[in-house]
């Protein structure tokens, strides 16, 4: 390991992390066995008399510069490791991640978004993750990699996988309600398999673009993971057959029923808590600055024929 730790992350991490633990139990085995040896080797029967024990010099030496070396040696593979986690290697393949409440979304460069992370296996992948709520924290624990999404900030991460296969995908840092909603797959497949994925959601991409965005928005905003569009409540109302209803609703603490009609929709997205549907938590983040008026417009007009 001269030369500090190299390679790729999910085996710095691991490298780092046996070095330590071997340290840690060595000193663990060392000092429990010196405390019984001396125990018995030093006990009253067989030294009835105390006696002054005199400092040795050598034993002293040693056991500074032992613990300092190990210490040290901690920090050494532990900085060059997260120097090689912080440099990105170059021909890398980028994936933008957007983090909100509460799900991901992954933007690919030819314009294709996701909800699950999908990449080519032996390729390192660039990962510049940002948030549009509050921090969120993406992470892959089989790629033993972990960085915080933060609202106006863009972080960089990398890894590189092995073996094709199927990982969870976890938010680290506790968001909201709905949390442990942002589970979601890593997965990654043969280069040639990827290829051909990309160039087809590419493709289907350039043509969903000419078609009525309201869709797609639901999706691509994450409206989805708490509104159904069959019918079911999840989290949030259901939104089929909303427009035109009488909603029951909570102002403030009185109850009153309203028209689902254009601008109770607008409302319900720009001031999701000014008016909240009875029997749901008032927990949908507002979409002010996150929809643009014409967003606005697409998703009310795609809403009314649902
Ligand atoms: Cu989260």
């Amino acid at each position: 390991m001269i030369g500090g730790v190299t390679g790729l992350p999910d085996q710095i991490v691991e490298d780092v992390f046996l070095f330590i633990a071997a340290v840690s139990v060595s000193i663990l085995v060392l000092i429990t066995f010196l405390m019984i040896f001396f125990t018995i080797r030093y006990r009253r029967k067989r030294n009835p008399k105390p006696e002054d024990i005199r400092g040795n010099l050598w034993l002293e030496i040693l056991w500074t510069v032992i613990p300092t070396l190990l210490v040290l040696s901690m920090f050494y593979y532990g900085w060059t490791g997260f120097r090689t986690f912080k440099k990105v290697p170059e021909g890398a393949f980028t994936v933008k991640v957007m983090a909100r409440q509460w799900s991901w979304l992954f933007e690919y460069e030819n314009g294709v978004k996701t909800d699950e992370l999908i990449v080519p296996v032996g390729r390192p992948i660039h990962l510049l993750l940002t948030s549009q709520d509050v921090i969120h924290g993406f992470y892959i624990p089989a790629f033993r990699v972990k960085q915080d999404a933060v609202p106006g900030m863009v972080n960089p991460l990398w890894f590189q996988a092995k073996d094709v296969g199927a990982f969870d995908v976890l938010c680290a840092e506790y968001c909201g309600q709905q949390h442990a909603y942002m589970l979601t797959r890593l997965k990654v497949y043969p280069e040639e398999e990827f290829n051909r994925w990309y160039e087809e959601k590419g493709k289907q991409f350039e043509q969903e673009k000419g078609l009525p965005r309201g869709s797609r928005l639901l999706q691509e905003k994450g409206c989805l993971v708490c509104h159904s569009l069959d019918g079911t409540p999840r989290i949030g109302p259901t939104l089929k057959g909303l427009f035109g209803k009488t909603v029951p609703v909570i102002t403030g603490d009185r109850e009153r029923n309203v028209l689902a009609d254009e601008a109770y929709l607008k409302r319900s997205l720009l001031e999701p808590n000014t008016d909240i549907v009875k029997d749901f938590p008032p927990i949908m983040p507002s979409q002010k600055g996150l929809l643009t008026g014409e967003e606005i417009d697409e998703l009310v007009r795609y809403m009314k024929e649902l």
